[in-house]
């Protein structure tokens, strides 16, 4: 009960917080238009950049037959406007240029068509929508106006929740990409990094700034985002032992909105989910198996993925969480570390433990 109390208070104290951002980071905005009519025009202007501009190979050539050569690993997204009769391949027309569709987050019903154009997807883990993650990007305006960058790696969390977040449309890209597999270290103490995703995306101003006027960007701008993918850490809000992207229980990349006891702290944030006075963490088990790759000669990191994701090693009620590895090239060999929990359902109703507040019983 103690836990849960201060779950409470320092989530109050946390919407407090978030709520006074806007203003305090410098930016102002203008009067908001129609989110629908603002999305029309967006789209007009990222569509035309894409029609008329295309992926200069030029000093900087790219492997698209085997994504994963390490030459690629150091590929730097540039792109061009078309010439006249140019034979050039526009970006629209690539294969390499997908989109997904991305619900307005503050209009319900909204929504954009996302496009991002994927180099190479990246072999190592799964990024979510509210992990902490390590990348280099670059954002700029279709104008190539560069507003914002990280050269040398950073980290951020993709969800904002106490510190951070980044703009959805961001967020929706980063989750398409996975991570490297290994890095090593130069002299100098900087890292190359393998495997990783690469990609940009092109995110309408409803799923970015919108009203708000950055340094560089006036208000209603679409922009451009070229990144790589390095790394992710899984948080875990509550410290209740699941990592806050299994606490998204109807799976809609909110974790706001699932609050299985009804005391308006959302399950990521509530050290007791279900209310019964037993904590989240006393009603799972939290497992760990540890494989070197002496015990199984995996062929690759990625073929080591699919045998822990494909639930070699998981009983019914386990849930993956990760398979975890080292991977710094430096120590070898690699560790392979699967995370899992277990979720019991002790009165075999169908509902595990620490979602059950029929469970245990007073
Ligand atoms: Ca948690
Ligand atoms: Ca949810
Ligand atoms: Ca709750
Ligand atoms: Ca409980």
């Amino acid at each position: 009960m103690k836990l849960r109390k201060i779950a409470l208070i320092v989530f109050a104290l946390m919407i407090v917080i978030a709520s006074c951002t806007p203003d305090d980071d410098g930016t102002t905005t203008v009067p908001a238009r129609d989110r629908t009519e603002v999305y029309a025009e967006d789209l007009l202007e990222i569509e035309t950049f894409l029609e008329t501009h295309y992926l200069n190979l030029e000093d900087n050539p790219f492997d698209f037959v085997n994504l994963y050569n390490p030459d690629n690993d150091d590929f730097k997204i540039v792109f061009s406007e078309l010439e006249a009769g140019s034979t050039e391949v526009a970006l629209i027309d690539m294969p390499q240029l997908k989109f997904k569709t991305v619900e307005d987050p503050s209009e319900e019903g909204l929504f954009y068509k996302l496009y991002y154009l994927e180099m190479r997807q990246g072999l190592g883990n799964e990024v979510h929508f509210i992990d902490e993650v390590f990348v280099t990007y670059e954002g700029s305006t279709t104008e190539s106006i560069v507003f914002d960058d990280a050269i040398n790696p950073i980290n951020f969390e993709l969800t904002s929740v106490l510190n951070g977040g980044v703009v959805t449309g961001f967020m929706e890209s980063l989750i398409e990409f996975k991570t490297a597999t290994s890095f090593d270290t130069n002299n100098d103490g900087t890292s190359n990094y393998h495997n990783h995703g690469i990609g940009a995306a092109f995110l309408p101003s409803g799923l970015a700034y919108f009203n708000q006027v950055l340094e560089d960007v006036s208000s209603y701008t679409p922009l451009i985002f070229k990144f790589n993918v390095l790394d992710r850490v899984l948080l875990d809000h509550d410290n209740d032992g699941i990592p806050s992207f299994l606490e998204d229980l109807d799976n809609n990349s909110d974790v706001f909105d699932d609050d299985t006891n009804d005391d308006t702290a959302p399950n990521f944030f509530d050290g007791d989910d279900d209310g019964d006075g037993t904590n989240t963490i006393d009603e799972i088990t939290i497992k760990s198996y540890t494989v070197d790759d002496n015990m199984i000669a995996f062929a690759s990191t990625e073929e080591a993925n699919d045998y822990f994701e494909n639930g070699a090693e998981i009983d019914e009620n386990e849930v993956f969480i990760s398979v975890e590895y080292t991977k710094n090239t430096a120590t070898t060999p690699t560790v392979y570390t699967l995370k899992t929990f277990v979720a019991t359902d002790s009165n075999g109703n169908g509902t595990a433990d620490y979602l059950d507040e029929t469970y245990p019983e007073d």
